[in-house]
């Protein structure tokens, strides 16, 4: 997209992301192996290796790196958080969340191993993270290691993430969704684990106090520009296959930005989330941010 063309383009980010998720595909796949008990294992490898973009760990080693900290020492975050991630889709995909049958181009995880699997494979994934960074995390001091599984807590419990899908839930089918309710929900369903990412990576990785809360401000207004984003392109994809997939894309009762300030004042409000969020980023060397700048508008304006 035309956003995608601004700082940070000077450098190869295909090549860069390519190279990213492949490594960190392979430390996946090596936390968790095929241990007995085979069935939660296989589960929990099936959603775990079952491709996705990988964001949220290369996220978090961009910010490791841009502190001047080593991509191992950011590995076990990275792949905690993706593994708080998958499993935080295993249970939204259930029949008593979302009930989504498929998920990443295959067939979700509790229509292959069926709805006890994919709870406690899910619960696993969440309780493996935590143990993943305490026990794996090198070339950082222990109290940055704490205080970064500290943050993955926070980001993902009843103040974090849960609290974003209570409150996404408990809207359902209400008439009336207010801005602030809205905001909330994208903030801690989407934003807060985003956070979490680049904020672990920053403190594994060295990063002084202003970086880090620098960094988690960024890391904020990205998290919530990605949902604003998503539901002006639900506008604008359903309004162009019009007459072809009417009224498919968008859930007729879901309550999404152009719904509630209209399309001007939602790429209003993506504008200035995106200024808002160079302008944390503006602190540090340009050359050094360029790869998270160019992994925000990847997130921002990404098409999948
Ligand atoms: C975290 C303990 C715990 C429970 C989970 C179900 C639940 C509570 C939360 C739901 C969270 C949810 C489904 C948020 C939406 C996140 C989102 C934007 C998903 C799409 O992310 P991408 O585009 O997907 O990065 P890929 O597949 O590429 O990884």
């Amino acid at each position: 997209a035309e956003d995608a063309r601004g700082a940070g383009a000077a450098f190869d980010f295909k090549r860069y992301m390519e190279e990213k998720a492949a490594r960190v595909n392979r430390a996946l796949d090596a936390s968790v192996p095929l241990r007995e008990p085979h069935l939660v294992h296989e589960s929990m490898r099936y959603s775990l290796l079952a491709g996705g973009k990988r964001v949220r760990p290369i996220l978090c080693i961009t910010a490791c790196e841009l502190v001047g900290g080593p991509e191992y020492a950011a590995m076990p975050s990275a792949c905690a958080v993706e593994m708080v991630h998958t499993m935080s889709l295993m249970h939204d995909d259930l029949p008593c969340m979302d009930n989504d049958d498929i998920r990443r181009g295959k067939p979700a995880n509790h229509k292959v191993f069926g709805e006890a699997i994919a709870i406690l494979a899910g619960d696993a994934l969440l309780s493996f993270a935590f143990e993943h960074v305490a026990a794996a995390t090198a070339g950082a001091s222990p109290d940055r290691v704490v205080r970064a599984i500290s943050e993955l807590g926070r980001c993902i419990g009843s103040e974090g993430m849960v609290g974003g899908q209570v409150a996404d839930i408990s809207s359902e089918g209400l008439a009336e969704v207010g801005l602030e309710q809205l905001e909330y929900i994208h903030v801690h369903k989407t934003a807060a684990l985003l956070e979490a990412a680049v904020v672990m990576g920053a403190i594994v990785g060295g990063a002084g106090e202003e970086a880090v809360e620098r960094l988690r401000r960024f890391a904020q207004r990205v998290g919530l520009l990605f949902q604003v984003v998503d539901d002006i392109l639900d506008v604008t994809k359903s309004s162009e296959e019009l007459g072809k997939t009417a009224g498919k894309d968008v859930a007729a009762d879901k309550t999404t930005y152009p719904k509630l300030i209209g399309l001007e004042k939602s790429r209003e409000l993506a504008e200035d989330l995106k200024r808002e969020a160079y302008e944390q980023i503006s602190w540090f060397d340009e050359d050094k941010a360029a790869p998270l700048i160019a992994l925000a508008n990847y997130i921002a304006y990404r098409n999948n």
